[in-house]
């Protein structure tokens, strides 16, 4: 535990803007929501590791890179973009992303998971936490609420507003997944935003040994969304995925565009990634500590 005392499980109050930057930028920030989620993890004693950690960078770029609109004060503003983590296990990455914007207090972060709190091991609407648009955790229904808002805003309200999802890999194999990539080209969604996160891990193996769903692009574009793979750890290759998806907005192409992002699972804490085994199990205090400590060798 000597590293631990070098490196604080405290929550610090630094918050960061939304605005365009360099992309290089985004590399601190996605690393500060990485120390987060050890943080909230450790003092939760369980919980989700893996997904968290390997999707921070897309995060970094969605909320900290001038990709998303909202305003931290109004998380209920009317023109706000809206963003479903389907996969709702992964709600550790959603909340440190939340908190770094400044939605709510980071020390808040350190009740993970804890009875009568709003950041519960899932994302819980009725929890009032600001930013959470929707409860999720049962794979493949968050894609499907989200679908329907950008149904709504779009063919309903003519907002231009955008709606941004992320599934992870293993959550592909929900047959309700299938269902909403249908509906949202079949609808000409140009609004819809879905990022799979392509860690080739789940709960209990690697994707090939599980249950097979590559090719993961060849299936997007089958589904006849407008499908752009990057590398989900380089932020420089985030934005151009984003940038793609804006573009396609802005000019109303009449197509839902997917956004297949190559990430490992773990990714920042060496001992855990690309490790399924840390799909979801938080770290023990010396593990935390040691995770860190790397993470501060980090940007
Ligand atoms: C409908 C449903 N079935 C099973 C589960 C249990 N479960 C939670 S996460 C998970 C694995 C998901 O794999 P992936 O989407 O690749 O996420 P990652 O392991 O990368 O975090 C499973 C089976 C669930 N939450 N919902």
């Amino acid at each position: 535990m000597d590293v631990a005392t070098k490196q604080s499980l405290d929550f610090n109050t630094t918050t960061f803007g939304n605005e365009r930057k360099d992309p290089q930028d985004l590399i601190p920030i996605a690393n500060e929501i990485r120390r987060d989620i050890i943080r909230s993890l450790v003092r939760a004693g369980s919980g989700h590791s893996g997904g968290p950690l390997g999707s921070a960078d897309i995060f970094a770029a969605l909320y900290f890179g001038g990709v998303m609109r909202y305003n931290p004060q109004d998380m209920h503003w009317d023109g706000r973009d809206r963003f479903v983590l389907s996969a709702g296990h992964m709600a550790p990455v959603l909340y440190a992303a939340l908190a770094n914007a400044g939605c709510f207090p980071k020390e808040e972060l350190g009740t993970l998971r804890k009875y009568n709190t709003r950041l519960q091991g899932h994302p819980g609407r009725d929890m009032h936490l600001p930013g959470i648009e929707t409860s999720s955790g049962s794979l493949g229904q968050g894609i499907s609420i989200a679908v329907g808002m950008a149904m709504s805003d779009k063919l309903v309200d003519g907002s231009d507003r955008r709606v941004f999802t992320l599934t992870g890999d293993g959550e592909l194999q929900e047959g309700s997944v299938w269902e909403a990539a249908m509906a949202a080209s079949h609808f000409g969604l140009d609004n819809f935003c879905w990022i799979i996160d392509n860690n080739d891990c789940q709960i209990d193996g690697r994707l090939p040994d599980v249950m097979n769903v590559y090719p993961i692009v060849d299936k997007c574009v089958a589904f006849g969304f407008d499908t752009i793979e990057v590398d989900g750890h380089d932020p420089a290759d985030l934005m151009r995925g984003f940038d793609h998806f804006l573009g396609n907005q802005a000019r109303g192409t009449g197509k839902p565009t997917a956004i297949v992002a190559k990430t490992y699972m773990g990714h920042g804490v060496s001992f855990m990634n690309d490790k399924f085994e840390w799909h979801g199990k938080p770290p023990s205090k010396d593990q935390a500590a040691e995770a860190l400590n790397e993470l501060a060798m980090m940007p």
